[in-house]
């Protein structure tokens, strides 16, 4: 009895282990750190969140069964989502807009609107990604052509016709600029550009990722390292981390945060409210990072909780037999 006990809590470590590094195949944990004047490191309770929208000073995540939550700085235009909510895929912010897919694959925006970021949202059933900026936002449809809509003082939605209508793999609104990946691995951006985040956009078509800060661009290699550029007045891009370990990266508004092969953070830049002393008592497989806090997902459960938890069931497993030890795994915390 005892050694099925142990087979099978073995069997059950490798598959939670297994499962921490494929982002978004468990729903996770939320661990929020930095500036909480207002409550946006607050997290509500349960582990039932698949994304996650880090606006100025609130947070907006995505639950399991498509249902949006917030927390931080209450307002009734921001904090509230458009009834009836319907059932979300994909949601994200940057500014004080918040931009979301439904699962019928088309838009919808709600929060600050001056410049129309949440009435003139593009129509359409079929996009696959989208990018919250500080008063526009970008979005990606299925056939790899890209749509900017908001605040436009600066060009930040002028998509230039130069480049391939559908030839866009990725992208990120940073403050008031734009940044995409282009499908051959090469990098674009328009907008604002008073800190060279467009002049000295990195050349090359090595590129599987990007995010926009405020005034800076990060990217990630397609062999996993980091690449920096734009306003530095804060260390953001000469502190970059060196290596070829880097899976997943999240620009804030002026200090970056990247995720680890190994599942660790990372996190640089602007520090003035602890943004970039990181957690490191869990196992990440999702960040974001926010203008002062940072968002980060940890499944369920924390590695900590997780030895506890199959400790205390090996001890009842043997007294008991084996049912307990399901019982035990799937209660959560
Ligand atoms: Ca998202």
């Amino acid at each position: 009895m005892q050694r099925t006990s142990l087979t099978i809590c073995a069997t059950m470590v490798l598959l939670f282990s297994s499962a921490w590094f494929c982002e978004g195949a468990f729903a996770s944990y939320i661990v929020a750190w930095g500036r909480n004047d207002l409550g946006q490191c607050n997290v509500p309770t349960g582990g039932d969140f698949i994304d996650t929208a880090g606006l100025y000073d609130r947070t907006m995540a995505l639950r399991s069964n498509g249902s949006v939550v917030h927390w931080g700085r209450q307002t009734t235009s921001s904090s509230h989502v458009p009834q009836p909510a319907g059932i979300f895929q994909d949601i994200d912010g940057f500014g004080d807009h918040v931009v979301a897919i439904k699962t019928d694959g088309s838009l919808t925006a709600w929060g600050y609107n001056l410049f129309g970021q949440c009435n003139n949202i593009p129509l359409g059933n079929n996009f696959n990604g989208i990018s919250g900026g500080g008063f526009h936002s970008l979005a990606v449809k299925s056939d790899h052509s890209i749509v900017a809509w908001g605040r436009n003082d600066l060009g930040q939605c002028n998509i230039s016709p130069m480049l391939p209508p559908n030839g866009f793999d990725a992208i990120a609104a940073g403050g008031e600029w734009s940044l995409a990946l282009m499908m051959d691995g090469s990098l674009a951006a328009w907008g604002y550009d008073g800190k060279l985040q467009i002049t000295n956009l990195p050349i090359g078509n090595n590129f599987a990722a990007v995010s926009a800060g405020w005034d800076h661009g990060l990217a990630l290699t397609k062999n996993g390292s980091l690449v920096a550029w734009g306003n530095d007045a804060d260390g953001q891009v000469t502190n970059t981390p060196t290596g070829n370990n880097f899976v997943a990266i999240s620009a804030g508004w002026d200090w970056n945060l990247a995720l680890k092969s190994d599942s660790t953070l990372v996190a640089w830049g602007f520090n003035q409210f602890s943004s970039t002393n990181v957690p490191t008592d869990a196992i990440f497989t999702g960040i974001d990072a926010c203008a002062y806090h940072g968002l980060a997902l940890t499944p369920i459960p924390e590695p900590a909780t997780l030895t506890l938890l199959l400790l205390g069931g090996l001890a009842f497993a043997g007294l008991r037999g084996v049912r307990p030890v399901f019982r035990v795994f799937f209660q959560g915390r």
